[in-house]
């Protein structure tokens, strides 16, 4: 771990490869197969690509994935306890689809950069990601950079993120990427979860979208992740003065 953690520092990504089974990742693309919205509605989302939010709600063998223990155990090195998660999204890149813009995820934290990550990014390769089909594209080193650094449209430091299906990139917050343009002829799927200090507002309302009783079915440190619960040594996220993640167990038929 330690020399996957000095990488992550160094580099801002890591990429694990085959983490879930070929069982594992059938069993998602089926349940996500009926959420895969018409086309984005935006050069953003993607004008051919296809996704779909509030995950938990739609395909609950994703919560393998949010909290996958390799995952999370390099997370818990780089945010505070209590983490959340920020934002779910399956994301389906169609040929013919243009690269995004050069982004960095936790932006939306506001914090001038240099900065310590506000966020951690993971991506989910559902299919291979190969050279032609619209991989991830991430620029190393870049979390680092300074205010007013940004890559070019066609930035010779920027690499793809190629990865066998089942694999899980992870990168910092502030690292700079983008979804690449598609020039094969299959569509490729991704699922980026994507967790934040818990301090941050989520990207995605995630108690609406996942409401109690069907957060209920995930384990406590789901839920918790979800919004159910209080930040660590402090009250922030109470339900008329109490801990929600109590409201939930009791669903679940926990004792509580
Ligand atoms: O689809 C991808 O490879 C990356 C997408 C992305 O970075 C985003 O939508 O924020």
């Amino acid at each position: 771990m330690d020399a996957l953690i000095d990488r992550f520092r160094q580099d801002g990504y890591v990429i694990l490869p085959r983490v879930l089974s070929a069982e594992q990742v059938a069993e998602t693309r089926q349940e996500l197969a009926p959420h895969l919205a018409p086309f984005g509605r935006n050069p953003f989302e993607g004008e051919r690509t296809q996704r779909a939010y509030a995950l938990l709600a739609k395909a609950p063998s994703i919560a393998r994935m949010v909290e996958h223990p390799d995952v999370l155990a390099l997370v818990d090195q780089i945010l505070a306890p209590t983490y959340l998660l920020w934002g779910a999204i399956a994301i389906n890149v169609h040929p013919g689809e243009t690269a995004q813009a050069f982004h960095c995820d936790d932006d939306a934290g506001a914090a001038p950069r240099p900065r310590a990550p506000q966020g951690v990014s993971t991506m989910w390769a559902l299919d291979a990601f190969e050279e032609t089909n619209g991989p991830t594209e991430i620029v190393p080193g870049s979390h680092l950079w300074g205010p007013g650094e940004v890559p070019g449209e066609n930035d010779p430091r920027a690499v793809q993120a190629l990865m066998p299906a089942g694999s899980v990139m992870i990168w910092a917050g502030p690292l700079f990427h983008r979804g690449g343009a598609h020039r094969g002829n299959t569509t490729r799927l991704g699922i980026t979860l994507q967790y934040s200090q818990p301090w941050l507002r989520q990207i995605e309302n995630m108690v609406l979208a996942v409401p109690p009783a069907k957060a209920a079915q995930y384990s406590p440190r789901v839920r918790q992740m979800l919004g159910y619960g209080l930040m660590a040594s402090s009250f922030m996220g109470y339900v008329d003065g109490r801990n929600p993640a109590r409201m939930v167990a009791k669903l679940a038929g926990e004792e509580c």
